[in-house]
Protein backbone atom coordinates (compact mmCIF):
# COMPACT_ATOMS: atom_id res chain seq x y z
CA UNK A 1 0.00 0.00 0.00
CA UNK A 2 1.26 3.04 -1.01
CA UNK A 3 0.48 5.33 1.65
CA UNK A 4 -0.64 5.02 5.53
CA UNK A 5 -4.13 4.77 5.90
CA UNK A 6 -4.27 3.87 9.90
CA UNK A 7 -6.18 7.05 10.61
CA UNK A 8 -9.08 6.49 8.13
CA UNK A 9 -9.06 3.05 9.40
CA UNK A 10 -8.85 3.94 12.59
CA UNK A 11 -12.33 6.68 11.66
CA UNK A 12 -14.10 3.59 10.21
CA UNK A 13 -13.74 2.19 13.63
CA UNK A 14 -11.90 -0.86 11.75
CA UNK A 15 -9.64 -3.31 14.37
CA UNK A 16 -6.29 -1.90 13.47
CA UNK A 17 -3.97 -4.97 14.84
CA UNK A 18 -6.35 -7.49 13.64
CA UNK A 19 -6.48 -5.45 10.17
CA UNK A 20 -2.51 -5.64 9.77
CA UNK A 21 -2.86 -9.49 10.46
CA UNK A 22 -5.17 -9.33 7.26
CA UNK A 23 -3.66 -7.75 5.29
CA UNK A 24 -0.34 -9.47 5.59
CA UNK A 25 -1.91 -12.38 5.01
CA UNK A 26 -3.83 -11.41 2.05
CA UNK A 27 -0.39 -9.59 0.62
CA UNK A 28 1.33 -13.15 1.18
CA UNK A 29 -1.38 -14.92 -0.83
CA UNK A 30 -1.55 -13.02 -3.49
CA UNK A 31 2.40 -12.54 -3.90
CA UNK A 32 2.38 -16.59 -4.03
CA UNK A 33 -0.73 -17.05 -6.17
CA UNK A 34 -0.80 -14.28 -8.14
CA UNK A 35 2.41 -12.56 -8.75
CA UNK A 36 4.18 -16.25 -9.33
CA UNK A 37 2.59 -16.76 -12.31
CA UNK A 38 4.71 -17.10 -15.56
CA UNK A 39 3.78 -15.04 -18.76
CA UNK A 40 0.95 -12.42 -17.62
CA UNK A 41 -0.40 -9.82 -20.01
CA UNK A 42 1.29 -6.55 -18.54
CA UNK A 43 -2.36 -5.04 -18.95
CA UNK A 44 -2.83 -7.33 -15.36
CA UNK A 45 -0.50 -4.08 -13.55
CA UNK A 46 -3.64 -1.79 -13.46
CA UNK A 47 -5.66 -5.13 -11.63
CA UNK A 48 -2.66 -6.00 -9.12
CA UNK A 49 -2.54 -2.03 -8.28
CA UNK A 50 -6.06 -1.77 -7.59
CA UNK A 51 -5.69 -5.37 -5.29
CA UNK A 52 -2.44 -3.72 -3.45
CA UNK A 53 -4.95 -0.42 -2.84
CA UNK A 54 -8.04 -2.53 -2.09
CA UNK A 55 -8.71 -1.43 1.43
CA UNK A 56 -6.88 2.25 0.89
CA UNK A 57 -6.96 3.80 -2.44
CA UNK A 58 -10.55 2.75 -3.29
CA UNK A 59 -11.51 3.39 0.31
CA UNK A 60 -10.05 6.83 0.34
CA UNK A 61 -12.45 6.99 -3.16
CA UNK A 62 -15.71 6.01 -1.59
CA UNK A 63 -15.18 8.65 1.40
CA UNK A 64 -14.63 11.16 -1.39
CA UNK A 65 -17.43 10.67 -3.25
CA UNK A 66 -19.19 10.68 0.21
CA UNK A 67 -18.12 14.18 0.63
CA UNK A 68 -19.34 15.13 -2.15
CA UNK A 69 -22.91 13.69 -1.24
CA UNK A 70 -22.46 10.72 -3.07
CA UNK A 71 -24.02 7.47 -1.35
CA UNK A 72 -22.58 4.15 -1.68
CA UNK A 73 -24.72 1.44 -1.51
CA UNK A 74 -23.95 -2.10 -0.37
CA UNK A 75 -24.81 -5.41 -2.42
CA UNK A 76 -24.28 -8.93 -1.98
CA UNK A 77 -26.40 -10.35 -5.08
CA UNK A 78 -26.39 -9.27 -9.14
CA UNK A 79 -30.31 -9.27 -8.72
CA UNK A 80 -29.62 -5.51 -7.00
CA UNK A 81 -29.31 -3.42 -10.41
CA UNK A 82 -26.75 -1.37 -10.09
CA UNK A 83 -28.34 0.84 -12.99
CA UNK A 84 -30.30 2.11 -10.78
CA UNK A 85 -28.29 2.86 -7.74
CA UNK A 86 -25.66 5.38 -10.49
CA UNK A 87 -28.85 6.70 -11.22
CA UNK A 88 -29.05 8.51 -8.46
CA UNK A 89 -25.18 9.19 -8.20
CA UNK A 90 -24.78 6.47 -5.99
CA UNK A 91 -21.74 3.87 -5.70
CA UNK A 92 -22.22 0.68 -5.89
CA UNK A 93 -19.93 -1.94 -3.65
CA UNK A 94 -20.14 -5.70 -3.32
CA UNK A 95 -19.99 -6.47 0.00
CA UNK A 96 -19.05 -10.25 -0.35
CA UNK A 97 -16.39 -12.27 1.20
CA UNK A 98 -14.16 -15.10 0.15
CA UNK A 99 -12.18 -15.29 3.14
CA UNK A 100 -11.89 -17.60 6.69
CA UNK A 101 -12.58 -14.57 8.67
CA UNK A 102 -14.45 -14.29 12.21
CA UNK A 103 -16.59 -17.41 11.89
CA UNK A 104 -16.40 -17.63 15.88
CA UNK A 105 -18.28 -14.05 15.88
CA UNK A 106 -20.42 -14.84 13.03
CA UNK A 107 -21.31 -18.00 14.76
CA UNK A 108 -23.02 -16.65 17.78
CA UNK A 109 -25.74 -14.97 15.31
CA UNK A 110 -25.80 -17.33 12.90
CA UNK A 111 -25.28 -21.38 12.69
CA UNK A 112 -22.09 -23.49 12.21
CA UNK A 113 -23.26 -25.12 8.91
CA UNK A 114 -23.59 -22.29 6.87
CA UNK A 115 -22.37 -21.03 3.81
CA UNK A 116 -19.20 -19.47 4.22
CA UNK A 117 -19.87 -16.70 1.57
CA UNK A 118 -22.68 -15.82 4.83
CA UNK A 119 -20.25 -16.42 7.51
CA UNK A 120 -17.57 -14.61 5.54
CA UNK A 121 -19.26 -11.20 5.36
CA UNK A 122 -20.91 -11.21 8.86
CA UNK A 123 -17.26 -12.34 10.31
CA UNK A 124 -15.63 -9.49 8.77
CA UNK A 125 -18.03 -7.07 9.77
CA UNK A 126 -18.22 -8.59 13.63
CA UNK A 127 -14.30 -8.61 13.15
CA UNK A 128 -13.82 -4.93 12.49
CA UNK A 129 -11.94 -6.32 9.29
CA UNK A 130 -14.31 -4.46 6.66
CA UNK A 131 -13.78 -0.83 5.04
CA UNK A 132 -16.58 -1.18 2.85
CA UNK A 133 -19.61 -2.26 5.37
CA UNK A 134 -18.41 0.96 6.90
CA UNK A 135 -17.98 2.92 4.14
CA UNK A 136 -21.77 2.33 3.36
CA UNK A 137 -25.09 4.04 3.66
CA UNK A 138 -27.51 1.24 3.01
CA UNK A 139 -27.01 -2.21 2.31
CA UNK A 140 -29.42 -4.00 0.25
CA UNK A 141 -29.88 -7.35 1.26
CA UNK A 142 -32.43 -9.82 -1.13
CA UNK A 143 -34.57 -13.22 -0.76
CA UNK A 144 -32.84 -15.34 -2.99
CA UNK A 145 -31.50 -18.15 -0.82
CA UNK A 146 -32.49 -19.22 2.56
CA UNK A 147 -29.42 -18.81 4.28
CA UNK A 148 -28.94 -15.60 3.20
CA UNK A 149 -32.75 -14.14 3.77
CA UNK A 150 -32.07 -15.02 7.44
CA UNK A 151 -28.59 -13.67 7.88
CA UNK A 152 -29.81 -10.28 6.85
CA UNK A 153 -32.12 -10.12 9.98
CA UNK A 154 -28.86 -10.62 12.09
CA UNK A 155 -26.64 -8.13 10.10
CA UNK A 156 -29.51 -5.55 9.51
CA UNK A 157 -29.39 -5.45 13.45
CA UNK A 158 -25.65 -5.26 13.56
CA UNK A 159 -25.12 -3.11 11.23
CA UNK A 160 -28.78 -0.94 11.06
CA UNK A 161 -28.88 -0.16 7.77
CA UNK A 162 -30.22 -3.50 5.61
CA UNK A 163 -32.99 -3.18 3.19
CA UNK A 164 -34.06 -6.24 1.79
CA UNK A 165 -35.84 -7.08 -1.83
CA UNK A 166 -38.24 -9.61 -2.16
CA UNK A 167 -36.68 -11.86 -5.32
CA UNK A 168 -39.16 -14.13 -6.05
CA UNK A 169 -38.72 -18.31 -6.60
CA UNK A 170 -40.72 -18.80 -9.98
CA UNK A 171 -40.62 -17.25 -13.43
CA UNK A 172 -44.47 -17.01 -14.21
CA UNK A 173 -46.64 -13.67 -14.92
CA UNK A 174 -47.61 -13.46 -10.73
CA UNK A 175 -43.55 -14.04 -9.78
CA UNK A 176 -42.92 -11.24 -12.71
CA UNK A 177 -45.39 -8.68 -11.19
CA UNK A 178 -44.13 -9.06 -8.06
CA UNK A 179 -40.64 -8.22 -9.08
CA UNK A 180 -41.68 -5.38 -11.19
CA UNK A 181 -43.27 -3.76 -7.51
CA UNK A 182 -39.96 -4.85 -5.94
CA UNK A 183 -37.91 -2.91 -8.36
CA UNK A 184 -40.25 0.13 -7.88
CA UNK A 185 -39.81 0.14 -4.17
CA UNK A 186 -36.58 -0.46 -4.36
CA UNK A 187 -36.04 2.92 -6.83
CA UNK A 188 -38.32 4.94 -4.43
CA UNK A 189 -35.79 3.42 -1.51
CA UNK A 190 -32.67 4.90 -2.83
CA UNK A 191 -34.37 8.51 -4.02
CA UNK A 192 -35.07 8.68 -0.76
CA UNK A 193 -31.51 7.77 0.61
CA UNK A 194 -30.07 10.12 -2.10
CA UNK A 195 -32.60 12.50 -2.15
CA UNK A 196 -32.34 12.91 -5.78
CA UNK A 197 -34.92 12.10 -8.77
CA UNK A 198 -34.24 9.45 -11.36
CA UNK A 199 -34.77 10.99 -14.68
CA UNK A 200 -34.77 8.87 -17.51
CA UNK A 201 -31.22 10.96 -18.61
CA UNK A 202 -30.21 9.63 -15.54
CA UNK A 203 -31.10 6.05 -16.35
CA UNK A 204 -30.16 6.11 -19.68
CA UNK A 205 -26.19 7.34 -18.78
CA UNK A 206 -26.41 4.89 -15.92
CA UNK A 207 -27.66 1.89 -18.21
CA UNK A 208 -24.67 2.95 -20.73
CA UNK A 209 -22.34 2.22 -18.62
CA UNK A 210 -23.07 -0.94 -16.91
CA UNK A 211 -23.69 -2.06 -20.55
CA UNK A 212 -20.39 -1.10 -21.64
CA UNK A 213 -19.11 -2.88 -18.36
CA UNK A 214 -20.53 -5.84 -19.57
CA UNK A 215 -19.54 -5.75 -22.42
CA UNK A 216 -16.30 -5.46 -21.75
CA UNK A 217 -16.55 -8.52 -19.51
CA UNK A 218 -17.66 -10.30 -22.61
CA UNK A 219 -14.92 -9.40 -24.52
CA UNK A 220 -12.79 -10.62 -22.00
CA UNK A 221 -14.70 -14.09 -21.92
CA UNK A 222 -15.03 -14.14 -25.77
CA UNK A 223 -10.89 -13.89 -25.75
CA UNK A 224 -10.91 -16.97 -23.46
CA UNK A 225 -11.99 -19.43 -26.32
CA UNK A 226 -8.81 -19.43 -28.03
CA UNK A 227 -6.16 -22.56 -27.94
CA UNK A 228 -3.85 -21.16 -26.27
CA UNK A 229 -5.47 -19.30 -23.60
CA UNK A 230 -4.27 -15.56 -23.74
CA UNK A 231 -5.03 -15.23 -19.95
CA UNK A 232 -5.31 -17.46 -16.60
CA UNK A 233 -8.26 -18.59 -15.21
CA UNK A 234 -7.21 -17.24 -12.22
CA UNK A 235 -6.35 -13.50 -13.46
CA UNK A 236 -9.79 -13.53 -15.50
CA UNK A 237 -11.55 -14.47 -12.02
CA UNK A 238 -9.57 -11.41 -10.67
CA UNK A 239 -10.80 -9.30 -13.14
CA UNK A 240 -14.20 -10.26 -12.34
CA UNK A 241 -14.35 -10.14 -8.65
CA UNK A 242 -12.69 -6.59 -8.82
CA UNK A 243 -15.79 -5.55 -11.20
CA UNK A 244 -18.10 -5.64 -7.92
CA UNK A 245 -16.31 -2.61 -6.37
CA UNK A 246 -14.25 -0.73 -8.81
CA UNK A 247 -15.32 2.72 -10.55
CA UNK A 248 -16.89 1.09 -13.45
CA UNK A 249 -16.09 3.68 -16.23
CA UNK A 250 -12.36 3.44 -15.23
CA UNK A 251 -12.83 -0.78 -14.84
CA UNK A 252 -13.78 -0.65 -18.08
CA UNK A 253 -11.47 1.64 -19.44
CA UNK A 254 -8.82 -0.99 -18.04
CA UNK A 255 -10.57 -4.07 -18.99
CA UNK A 256 -10.73 -2.95 -23.02
CA UNK A 257 -7.13 -1.81 -22.66
CA UNK A 258 -6.27 -5.48 -21.21
CA UNK A 259 -8.60 -7.09 -23.69
CA UNK A 260 -6.24 -5.42 -26.71
CA UNK A 261 -3.15 -6.35 -25.65
CA UNK A 262 -5.20 -10.06 -25.58
CA UNK A 263 -5.96 -9.61 -29.00
CA UNK A 264 -2.22 -9.09 -29.88
CA UNK A 265 -1.42 -12.21 -28.01
CA UNK A 266 -3.96 -14.34 -29.94
CA UNK A 267 -2.83 -12.52 -32.96
CA UNK A 268 0.53 -14.15 -31.87
CA UNK A 269 -0.85 -17.70 -30.54
CA UNK A 270 0.48 -16.57 -26.76
CA UNK A 271 -0.75 -18.01 -24.32
CA UNK A 272 -0.65 -18.57 -20.40
CA UNK A 273 -0.40 -22.87 -20.93
CA UNK A 274 0.95 -24.78 -24.12
CA UNK A 275 -1.79 -25.49 -26.91
CA UNK A 276 -4.01 -28.57 -25.96
CA UNK A 277 -3.54 -27.83 -22.19
CA UNK A 278 -6.78 -29.43 -20.58
CA UNK A 279 -9.65 -26.22 -20.18
CA UNK A 280 -11.71 -26.40 -17.51
CA UNK A 281 -14.90 -24.34 -17.06
CA UNK A 282 -16.33 -23.93 -13.49
CA UNK A 283 -19.95 -23.84 -12.59
CA UNK A 284 -21.75 -22.72 -9.26
CA UNK A 285 -21.40 -20.94 -6.25
CA UNK A 286 -19.97 -17.15 -6.86
CA UNK A 287 -16.40 -16.89 -5.80
CA UNK A 288 -15.98 -13.60 -4.16
CA UNK A 289 -12.20 -11.81 -3.44
CA UNK A 290 -10.42 -13.27 -2.22
CA UNK A 291 -11.66 -16.90 -2.43
CA UNK A 292 -9.04 -17.89 -5.33
CA UNK A 293 -8.67 -21.65 -4.14
CA UNK A 294 -10.17 -23.94 -7.14
CA UNK A 295 -8.59 -21.70 -9.38
CA UNK A 296 -5.32 -22.10 -8.15
CA UNK A 297 -5.57 -25.85 -7.26
CA UNK A 298 -6.64 -26.79 -11.39
CA UNK A 299 -4.12 -24.21 -12.71
CA UNK A 300 -1.59 -25.37 -10.66
CA UNK A 301 -1.97 -29.06 -12.08
CA UNK A 302 -1.16 -28.17 -15.59
CA UNK A 303 -4.97 -27.00 -16.94
CA UNK A 304 -6.50 -23.51 -17.66
CA UNK A 305 -9.73 -21.95 -16.64
CA UNK A 306 -11.47 -20.67 -19.45
CA UNK A 307 -14.73 -19.80 -17.92
CA UNK A 308 -16.95 -19.38 -14.92
CA UNK A 309 -20.67 -20.24 -15.19
CA UNK A 310 -21.25 -18.08 -11.69
CA UNK A 311 -22.48 -14.56 -10.58
CA UNK A 312 -18.95 -13.30 -10.20
CA UNK A 313 -18.89 -14.42 -14.04
CA UNK A 314 -21.22 -15.09 -17.24
CA UNK A 315 -24.24 -14.99 -14.92
CA UNK A 316 -23.38 -11.12 -14.24
CA UNK A 317 -22.51 -9.84 -17.54
CA UNK A 318 -24.68 -12.38 -20.10
CA UNK A 319 -27.22 -10.01 -20.66
CA UNK A 320 -27.54 -6.34 -21.45
CA UNK A 321 -30.52 -3.69 -20.74
CA UNK A 322 -32.11 -2.62 -23.65
CA UNK A 323 -31.69 1.51 -23.71
CA UNK A 324 -34.41 2.05 -26.09
CA UNK A 325 -36.81 3.35 -23.27
CA UNK A 326 -39.06 7.06 -23.11
CA UNK A 327 -39.97 7.19 -19.35
CA UNK A 328 -38.82 5.96 -15.86
CA UNK A 329 -41.78 3.92 -16.02
CA UNK A 330 -40.82 2.13 -19.17
CA UNK A 331 -37.29 1.38 -18.18
CA UNK A 332 -38.03 0.16 -14.57
CA UNK A 333 -40.45 -2.83 -16.52
CA UNK A 334 -37.40 -3.52 -18.79
CA UNK A 335 -34.82 -3.30 -15.52
CA UNK A 336 -37.17 -5.77 -14.06
CA UNK A 337 -37.28 -7.90 -17.22
CA UNK A 338 -33.91 -8.27 -17.74
CA UNK A 339 -32.78 -9.33 -14.06
CA UNK A 340 -35.33 -12.22 -14.09
CA UNK A 341 -33.47 -13.73 -16.95
CA UNK A 342 -30.89 -14.71 -14.04
CA UNK A 343 -30.37 -18.30 -13.77
CA UNK A 344 -29.62 -18.41 -10.15
CA UNK A 345 -30.23 -21.52 -8.91
CA UNK A 346 -32.76 -20.63 -6.54
CA UNK A 347 -35.51 -20.64 -9.18
CA UNK A 348 -37.74 -22.99 -9.87
CA UNK A 349 -37.76 -24.73 -12.22
CA UNK A 350 -34.52 -23.45 -13.64
CA UNK A 351 -33.53 -25.15 -16.41
CA UNK A 352 -32.22 -22.01 -18.62
CA UNK A 353 -29.28 -22.92 -16.57
CA UNK A 354 -29.15 -25.93 -17.93
CA UNK A 355 -29.02 -24.84 -21.35
CA UNK A 356 -26.48 -21.62 -20.64
CA UNK A 357 -23.58 -24.17 -19.15
CA UNK A 358 -23.84 -26.41 -22.37
CA UNK A 359 -23.81 -23.10 -24.65
CA UNK A 360 -20.82 -21.07 -22.43
CA UNK A 361 -18.90 -24.83 -22.57
CA UNK A 362 -19.31 -25.04 -26.49
CA UNK A 363 -18.52 -21.47 -27.06
CA UNK A 364 -15.24 -21.90 -24.54
CA UNK A 365 -14.39 -25.13 -25.61
CA UNK A 366 -14.05 -26.32 -22.94
CA UNK A 367 -13.39 -29.84 -22.26
CA UNK A 368 -14.69 -30.87 -18.82
CA UNK A 369 -16.90 -28.79 -16.73
CA UNK A 370 -16.13 -28.63 -12.37
CA UNK A 371 -19.24 -27.87 -10.68
CA UNK A 372 -18.24 -26.25 -7.45
CA UNK A 373 -20.76 -25.69 -4.87
CA UNK A 374 -19.75 -23.86 -1.17
CA UNK A 375 -20.28 -26.46 1.41
CA UNK A 376 -23.90 -25.69 3.03
CA UNK A 377 -25.15 -23.76 -0.14
CA UNK A 378 -28.17 -26.27 -0.73
CA UNK A 379 -29.46 -24.72 -3.82
CA UNK A 380 -26.36 -25.27 -5.67
CA UNK A 381 -25.25 -28.92 -4.50
CA UNK A 382 -28.52 -30.12 -5.58
CA UNK A 383 -28.84 -28.51 -8.77
CA UNK A 384 -25.09 -29.86 -9.15
CA UNK A 385 -27.03 -33.54 -9.30
CA UNK A 386 -29.15 -31.63 -12.82
CA UNK A 387 -26.30 -30.30 -13.70
CA UNK A 388 -24.29 -33.35 -14.07
CA UNK A 389 -26.80 -35.65 -15.65
CA UNK A 390 -27.18 -33.24 -18.16
CA UNK A 391 -23.41 -33.15 -19.31
CA UNK A 392 -23.58 -36.98 -19.31
CA UNK A 393 -26.32 -36.85 -21.76
CA UNK A 394 -24.30 -34.63 -23.60
CA UNK A 395 -20.64 -36.61 -22.77
CA UNK A 396 -19.24 -33.95 -21.07
CA UNK A 397 -16.84 -34.71 -18.50
CA UNK A 398 -18.06 -33.22 -15.19
CA UNK A 399 -16.49 -32.92 -11.76
CA UNK A 400 -18.72 -32.28 -8.18
CA UNK A 401 -16.84 -30.17 -6.17
CA UNK A 402 -18.01 -28.74 -2.85
CA UNK A 403 -15.70 -27.24 -0.59
CA UNK A 404 -15.72 -24.04 1.54
CA UNK A 405 -12.52 -21.05 2.21
CA UNK A 406 -10.44 -22.72 4.60
CA UNK A 407 -7.20 -24.50 3.24
CA UNK A 408 -7.88 -28.11 4.96
CA UNK A 409 -8.87 -30.13 1.58
CA UNK A 410 -6.14 -28.60 -0.55
CA UNK A 411 -4.41 -31.95 -0.72
CA UNK A 412 -7.79 -34.03 -1.36
CA UNK A 413 -9.15 -31.49 -4.08
CA UNK A 414 -5.39 -31.62 -5.65
CA UNK A 415 -5.79 -35.57 -5.74
CA UNK A 416 -9.11 -34.87 -7.41
CA UNK A 417 -8.64 -32.33 -9.62
CA UNK A 418 -5.89 -34.69 -10.97
CA UNK A 419 -7.43 -37.58 -11.64
CA UNK A 420 -10.48 -35.51 -13.60
CA UNK A 421 -8.00 -33.77 -15.64
CA UNK A 422 -6.11 -37.26 -16.70
CA UNK A 423 -9.77 -38.18 -17.63
CA UNK A 424 -10.08 -35.39 -19.66
CA UNK A 425 -7.00 -36.25 -21.27
CA UNK A 426 -7.76 -39.30 -22.08
CA UNK A 427 -11.23 -38.32 -23.80
S1 LIG B 1 -27.97 -14.57 -8.12
S2 LIG B 1 -25.87 -17.17 -6.74
S3 LIG B 1 -25.30 -13.69 -6.11
S4 LIG B 1 -28.10 -15.41 -4.70
S5 LIG B 1 -23.23 -19.39 -1.78
S6 LIG B 1 -25.26 -17.11 0.00
S7 LIG B 1 -26.63 -18.94 -2.75
S8 LIG B 1 -25.88 -20.50 0.32
S9 LIG B 1 -24.60 -16.14 -3.43
FE1 LIG B 1 -25.93 -15.65 -5.11
FE2 LIG B 1 -27.51 -13.77 -6.12
FE3 LIG B 1 -27.95 -16.33 -6.72
FE4 LIG B 1 -25.87 -15.10 -7.67
FE5 LIG B 1 -26.75 -18.65 -0.52
FE6 LIG B 1 -25.23 -20.37 -1.82
FE7 LIG B 1 -24.22 -19.05 0.20
FE8 LIG B 1 -24.87 -17.81 -2.09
Amino acid sequence: MSTDYKEMWNDLGLNIDAHDGLLAVLTNAYKDIYLSQKNRPSAMGYFDFVISEVHGLRIEELIKAKELGKKVIGTFCIFVPEELILAVDGVCIGLCSGAEVGSDSAETHIPRNTCALIKSFIGFKMSGLCPYVETTDLIVGETTCDGKKKAYEAFGKITGKVYVMEVPHKKDDADKLLWKQEIRQFAEKLQAVASKDITVEKLRQAVRVVNEKRLALQRLSNLRANDPAPISGLDALLINQISFFDDPVRFTAKLNELCDELELRVKAATGVAPKGAPRVMIAGSPMAIPNWKLHAVIEGSGAVVVGEEACVGERNYRTLLDETFDTVSQALDMIAERYLTIDCACFTPNDDRLDNIKIMAEKLRADGIIHYALLFCTIYMMESYKVGNSLKEHDIPFLRIETDYSLEDMGQLKTRVEAFLEMIKGV
